[in-house]
């Protein structure tokens, strides 16, 4: 039988218990409050370093991912093509060059780019890894090596499957499949910005509607900042068949509102384009160095059949060729040294044609 004294202690310790767990539920509401207001204040600091942790998860699967699809290729290899020599090689040549290298795909990368790999080596078209920067780890791209050989591929649309409507880490590390010849990826911003950083560079882009016509385009000094500068586009001389429309049109006004030269890369959850009353990257559903916004528009929605409706441009455009309610078929942007067009000269149909 319990004392007076002891069932005062009991009551007490229930009555603390109890409290302790009101202050918890409190908490646990407090907090989901807190995180499903739609009016928080992101100058809250718990709020602020949610937002970090989520964006560092984010990086981390991206990591994963690319890392995963890396280790899948190399386990299998099929999606490599065997290194062929080159028929200008003499036998004794290709003997010692093909025994004191390993073929593209072993663990060690020798090549920066495309172009060093086809030098080396004149392999056939496939997906490799490369070393853009010496101090990072290689990345795997797909490297064209015919049209002239040695470039390395940054985009490619073909039929849709992969979604380009993401956010920034995924545009600045890279998406989509890197195993078939057909695949739909974007090589990630920072990579592109070690290949292209010192400009010297031509830019080829082959594009082609939903009836077989193709068109080429070409910039010379291609070049991005690094992310502080949110991936600020810079480019030179155009030449080609499909019509200048990173630089928007001919007009003043279209140039105003449609070149993209100088301007900040966007995606749908960062905003750095010029368009005040909006963002360009949601209403355009890819990531891109919109102005307010664009006459080009190669990462957007992948339409069927060309021609589209809708309340925004935001088909897969070339707006100088097919103009911006016209959805392009395929796409392919790709880039290697200025000073190998001098050896090798390019049929100029492109990889498929
Ligand atoms: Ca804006």
């Amino acid at each position: 039988m319990l004392s007076g004294t002891d069932t005062r202690i009991n009551r007490r310790t229930i009555l603390e218990l109890k409290m302790i767990s009101e202050i918890f539920l409190l908490d646990v509401v407090l907090l989901w409050q807190t995180l499903a207001s739609p009016h928080r204040s992101m100058s809250d600091p718990c709020l602020l370093e949610l937002e970090e942790l989520r964006r560092d998860v984010r990086i981390l699967e991206n990591k994963l991912l690319i890392g995963a699809w890396q280790l899948t290729h190399l386990r299998t290899q099929s999606f490599i093509n065997a290194p062929r020599p080159s028929t200008n090689l003499t036998e004794s040549f290709t003997t010692r060059v093909l025994d004191n290298l390993p073929p593209a795909g072993s663990l060690i990368v020798h090549d920066r780019d495309c172009s060093e790999l086809f030098e080396r080596l004149r392999p056939g078209s496939g997906f490799y890894r490369i070393k853009p920067r010496m101090d990072q780890e290689p990345v795997l791209a797909f490297c064209d090596m015919e049209d002239g050989g040695g470039w390395t591929v940054m985009q490619r649309r073909r039929h849709g499957r992969v979604d380009f409507n993401r956010d920034w880490v995924d545009y600045r590390d890279g998406f989509g499949d890197f195993k078939q010849r057909n695949d739909e990826f974007w090589l990630g911003n920072e990579h592109i910005h070690s290949l292209v950083k010192d400009g010297e560079n031509l830019v080829k882009i082959d594009l082609m509607d939903w009836s077989g016509q193709r068109r080429h385009v070409y910039y010379q000094n291609f070049r991005i900042a690094d992310e502080k500068d949110n991936y600020r586009l810079l480019y030179g001389l155009y030449s080609g068949d499909g019509g200048d429309a990173l630089s928007g049109s001919t007009g003043m006004l279209e140039q105003w509102s449609d070149s993209l030269r100088g301007m900040q890369f966007s995606t749908r959850d960062q905003d750095h384009d010029r368009f005040l009353q909006g963002s360009c990257a949601q209403e355009n559903r890819g990531g891109w160095w919109y102005n307010r916004c664009h006459a080009a528009n190669l990462n957007g929605k992948f339409y069927r059949g060309g021609p589209y409706q809708g309340r925004y441009d935001n088909g897969v455009v070339w707006g100088t060729w097919q103009g911006l309610w016209y959805s392009l078929r395929h796409t392919t942007i790709k880039l290697r040294p200025l000073f190998s067009l001098d050896r090798v000269v390019g049929s100029g149909a492109g990889p498929d044609g």
